[in-house]
């Protein structure tokens, strides 16, 4: 049909432990796009401007006490209330950067021992990622660099457990990427994978839906 070959943008996600790199490699791939003029924004999960994510972000700061089913709601709710909007970025040309995405709430709640049946549930339905690129680092050598906040879950033992439910998680269609190499490497190594799919929704891959 017609509407399916309308050019869009690309929903790229990049998923990792804390201090894998993530929100550094987010911020030169939105300026890489940019320099290539293609229409692009960053975005994140959580996304704590919301009153979804304020909640989380005291949760995340032990500035407040939830149930663990309750903070994974919330998680997910905080994805579907961008959901529209996201579709409407993508549907009128914007590729969005995304930086943790349903990979990170299943895999996080996942390893506090909630069952990861239950987890996925709430995320059937947001949009399906057109790519997944996975910022592979050791626990340990995570917690080497500059170590971490006082955040919630930012512990090696525990970043250990959902580095196995990331394990879990990945299929085939997922990229590996060695994040404990040079940053300019990991950059470009990134680059050229969000290049190929930038042309193919450019080319009107249709968007799907998780959970597939
Ligand atoms: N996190 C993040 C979850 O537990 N579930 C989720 O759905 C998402 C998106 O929140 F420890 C965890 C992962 C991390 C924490 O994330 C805050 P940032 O990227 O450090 O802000
Ligand atoms: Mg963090």
């Amino acid at each position: 049909t017609e509407s399916s070959v309308k050019p869009r943008g690309a929903l790229i996600v990049l998923e990792g432990l804390d201090r894998s790199g993530k929100s550094t490699q987010c911020a030169k791939l939105l300026s890489f796009l940019e320099g290539l003029g293609h229409p692009t924004e960053l975005w994140r999960f959580p996304d704590r401007e919301t009153s979804v994510g304020k909640m989380i972000s005291a949760y995340l700061s032990n500035k407040s006490q939830l149930d663990d089913h309750t903070i994974h709601l919330l998680f997910s709710a905080n994805r579907w209330e961008k959901r529209s909007l996201m579709e409407e970025k993508l549907k009128t040309g914007t590729t969005l950067i995304v930086d943790r995405y349903s990979y990170s709430g299943v895999a996080f709640s996942s390893a506090k021992g909630l069952d990861i049946d239950w987890c996925k549930a709430p995320e059937i339905g947001l949009l399906a990622p057109d790519s997944v690129l996975y910022l592979d680092i050791s626990p340990e050598r995570a917690a080497e660099r500059g170590g971490y906040g006082d955040e919630r879950y930012e512990r090696v033992e525990f970043q250990k457990k959902v580095a196995d439910f990331y394990q879990t998680l990945r299929d085939s269609s997922w990229k590996i990427i060695n994040a404990g190499e040079a940053m300019e490497e990991v950059e470009k190594k990134i680059q050229e994978v969000v290049l190929d799919k930038v042309k193919e929704c450019t080319k009107g891959k249709p968007l799907s839906l998780l959970w597939s």
